[in-house]
């Protein structure tokens, strides 16, 4: 079979991210068929249309990352974006069209009605290789786990965690390699799959199973290697959260430390309670920057998400951070069940007290189906059994409204700049790509650090 895969995301808040599930989609697929990436991050529609046009693909996997950008404020959808370019590929191929990816898995098949596309895989995209098989030989493609079509139920299981292998693609000599390294020098790198904390809004379990597989520590070294050998300057380490298996985590750092891996790097890590080495271990390693899933810094809160930590732990941990000379930054979700004036008032007090540090605060929670949050919602009476939840939905406390934590967030930030509600929007995005341009590589909020 001859395999198109499109990365649609053209999104460059906070900067354009490596599409790294085709490289496992590609890596999945049997040595006979062709594969062809498109990134349109590096090729326009009429790039596309002449590769469709001298390609000729008979399957087309579609990999839709981002359903919206998560921002109460300034919400933005993609949907309509990837419905419009399955429209635009039907005038033009008559190739099968099937979606794919992390936000497609979160509600499958509401994405797969409101696109078109004709099939849709949840989950891991390494059963892409069985799909382009049975299609490949006449078979029944839906009786591959994962594998929906429009006629599936409306919440499809959802199929095990893949066991199988696991190959990534990644090719030195890709075009859209190319762009990555010419916007920021950064490639990116997968240790494991799965989260086993239960955070009550999160959606990631629900994308990568709650059972951590662990990939080899040296395997992922090889690979950083590889992303080095290729010209990357740095690598972030796409886990949903490094340390959620901390035995493995410093095992990988040693691996980076052992093979040598000289180009800086950043994670995602909860503020859970460590060994005092770690962060000198991940440091030595060439971690330079931590990016904190801290969600909140008042105690009712924190077990109303049901984060595995507590404020006292999250100082720690910042502490550990800093003494090993590492770039931190954390995360905030504002506007969760219980929270009121009170709560944030406690949050905003300690976020004074945490120092050299990046806050990026979000206000207001995406409610994704399958999740606590969803059932706290629904019981609740916010969201109905039909609310439609591919239009952004985010949860509405009792005590206090969006725009009132947002006043109390931006009255006590007042002009400092290391105080940022949200990703930082498109005015942080364009400098970060000034940046970028003059030569700067990895995220660069470390300039913000106050
Ligand atoms: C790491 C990460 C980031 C990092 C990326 C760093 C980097 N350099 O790559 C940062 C912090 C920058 C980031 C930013 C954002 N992110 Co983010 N991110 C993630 C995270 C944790 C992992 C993504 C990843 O790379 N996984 C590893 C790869 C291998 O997995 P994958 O892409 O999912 O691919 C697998 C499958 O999905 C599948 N697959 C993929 N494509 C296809 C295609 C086909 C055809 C098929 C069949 C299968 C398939 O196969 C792959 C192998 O199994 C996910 C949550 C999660 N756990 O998935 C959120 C997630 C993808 N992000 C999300 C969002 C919203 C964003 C932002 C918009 C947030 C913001 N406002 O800043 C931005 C957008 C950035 C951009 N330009 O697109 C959402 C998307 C859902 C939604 N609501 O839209 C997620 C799911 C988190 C969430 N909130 O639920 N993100
Ligand atoms: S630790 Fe992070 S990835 Fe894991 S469930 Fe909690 S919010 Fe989600």
């Amino acid at each position: 079979m001859r395999i198109l895969l499109i990365s649609p995301n053209t999104l460059r808040e906070p900067y354009p991210v490596y599409p790294l599930g085709l490289d496992y989609v590609a890596g999945s697929v049997a040595a006979r068929h062709q594969v062809r990436i498109a990134d349109l991050n590096t090729m326009d529609l009429a790039d596309l249309a002449r590769l469709v046009a001298e390609f000729s693909p008979t399957l087309i996997g579609i990999s839709c990352r981002n359903i919206d950008n998560t921002e109460a404020a300034t919400s933005r959808s993609f949907i309509r974006e990837y419905q419009q370019l399955v429209s635009w590929l039907r005038a033009r191929s008559r190739a099968l069209v099937v979606c794919g990816g992390a936000g497609f898995t979160i509600m499958p098949r509401a994405i797969l009605a409101a696109v078109g596309a004709d099939l849709g895989l949840v989950g891991e995209g390494e059963r892409f290789g069985l799909l382009a098989d049975a299609l490949d030989q006449e078979q029944d493609p839906c009786l591959i786990p994962g594998v929906i079509t429009p006629d599936s139920p409306a919440a499809p299981p959802l199929p095990p965690p893949w066991t199988g292998p696991q190959r990534r693609d990644f090719r030195d000599d890709a075009a859209h390699k190319r762009f990555y390294l010419e916007h920021g020098g950064m490639l990116s790198l997968q240790s494991k799959r799965g989260c086993s904390f239960r955070c009550i809004y999160c959606p990631y379990p629900r994308i990568e199973g709650r059972q951590h597989r662990l990939i080899d520590p040296e395997e992922v070294a090889r690979m950083a290697l590889k992303l080095e050998a290729a010209g990357a300057s740095y690598f972030f380490i796409t886990d949903s959260a490094f340390n959620s298996d901390v035995p493995h985590s410093l095992a990988v750092a040693r691996a980076f430390t052992a093979a040598g891996v000289s180009i800086p790097w950043g994670a995602f890590f909860a503020p859970v309670k460590l060994p005092p080495e770690y962060f000198s271990t991940m440091a030595e390693a060439g971690l330079r920057h931590v990016e904190f899933g801290t969600e909140a810094l008042a105690d009712p809160m924190l077990e109303s998400y049901r984060k595995p930590f507590r404020v006292r732990e999250v100082f720690t941990a910042h502490r550990q951070a800093l003494e090993a000379g590492l770039h931190t930054a954390h995360y905030l979700l504002l506007g969760g069940p219980g929270e009121s004036r009170a709560t944030v008032s406690a949050t905003l007090e300690q976020m004074e007290r945490l120092t050299r540090t990046v806050l990026f605060c979000f206000i207001g929670i995406r409610v994704y189906p399958g999740t606590g949050l969803y059932r706290i919602a629904l019981e609740q009476g916010r969201i109905g059994p039909d609310t439609d939840l591919l239009k952004p939905v985010f949860y509405q406390a009792e005590g206090i409204d969006q725009a009132g934590i947002e006043a109390m967030v931006r009255e006590r930030a007042g002009q400092r700049i290391n105080w940022v509600v949200g990703s930082g929007g498109s005015g942080g995005a364009d400098t970060v790509r000034k940046l970028h341009q003059r030569g700067y590589s990895g995220p660069l909020w470390e300039f913000l650090i106050r």
